[in-house]
């Protein structure tokens, strides 16, 4: 089946993460984009749906698999990695050195564009009262956290040295709804998850710009004025499903969930004690 057209589109778009949650919702829903959608993951993959499709298994840990992964594409959307707090090691392999070889490969493949996802989790210890911007001091959260707030920093390095412009989405809570109160402040729609996608990947002129990924939910507490440049205007709220979310037993005022903007992943770790 031949891809639907989109007036934005470009030869060969590569996916990381494409197994995971985000990565099947993208899967779909950045066909258009691309006349070739290369998707990767250490994960099993569906395979390719069509030629509009190339299936590239890949440990984002192997540079050199990395390497080959990247030769080739015009665009990277950098979802793959750990995405949730988990040791040090872990992050390190998948987040912190995936990372640096997804730019690595990018310098040496002349990829002018980057899309990562990076998370909330790189501001999580600012507290729910405060409201911040783009420019606000990080507070990493945890190992993963720390992973993404590095992540921000290669991008912000490649583009410096190298001119490679990244989009660092600092994704709040993208499912399919607010699973709990604290989301109906961070929840990002999966339809507002792809029109920021697009947005930071044809925007001209991005160098490395931090955007908060969230939907238009009532009760926010991060301000995109310096991500305008994007012209990303959220379409949902997470106001829809206020009443559902409310009638869930009430968070105790001490409860991280209730206290910070990382929510729980304040409180992990630490592992293997
Ligand atoms: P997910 O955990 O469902 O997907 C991540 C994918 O990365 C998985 O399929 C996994 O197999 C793959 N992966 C892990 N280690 C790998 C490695 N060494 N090599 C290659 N692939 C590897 O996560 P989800 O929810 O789809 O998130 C996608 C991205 O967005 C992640 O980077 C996550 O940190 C970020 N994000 C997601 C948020 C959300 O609300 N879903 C919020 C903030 C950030
Ligand atoms: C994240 O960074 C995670 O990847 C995701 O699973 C959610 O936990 C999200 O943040 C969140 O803060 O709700």
């Amino acid at each position: 089946m031949s891809a639907p057209s989109s007036p934005l589109r470009m030869p060969r778009l590569l996916l990381t993460g494409a197994a995971g949650g985000l990565g099947k919702v993208l899967r779909e829903r950045l066909r258009p984009y691309a006349e070739v959608l290369r998707v990767s993951d250490i994960a099993s993959l569906a395979p390719a749906a069509g030629s509009h499709e190339e299936v590239v298994p890949c440990d984002l840990a192997d540079k050199k698999a990395v390497d080959a992964l990247v030769a080739g594409c015009d665009a990277i959307v950098h979802l793959g990695g750990v995405s949730v707090e988990r040791p040090f090691e872990e992050v390190l392999e998948a987040n912190i050195k995936g990372v640096f070889h997804i730019y690595e490969a990018a310098r040496r493949h002349g990829v002018k564009r980057v899309v990562f996802a990076s998370s909330n989790h790189v501001i999580g210890f600012y507290r729910q009262t405060e409201h911040i911007d783009a420019h606000a001091a990080r507070r990493p959260d945890g190992y993963y956290g720390l992973s993404k707030s590095f992540g921000e920093d290669v991008a912000q390095f490649y583009f410096d040295r190298w001119g490679i412009e990244t989009v660092s989405i600092r994704i709040g809570s993208s499912f399919p709804e607010p699973a709990n109160r604290r989301m109906m402040s961070t929840w990002l729609s999966y339809r507002d998850l792809t029109a920021l996608v697009e947005k930071s990947l044809f925007t001209p002129g991005v160098k490395h710009t931090v955007v908060y990924g969230m939907s238009a939910n009532r009760d926010v507490w991060w301000d995109n004025s310096a991500a305008a440049h994007l012209g990303f205007v959220p379409q949902d709220s997470s106001e829809i499903f206020r009443a559902k979310v409310e009638a869930q037993p009430p968070v105790a005022p001490t409860d991280p969930n209730a206290i910070y903007q990382g929510g729980g992943f304040t409180a992990q770790g630490p592992f293997g004690d």
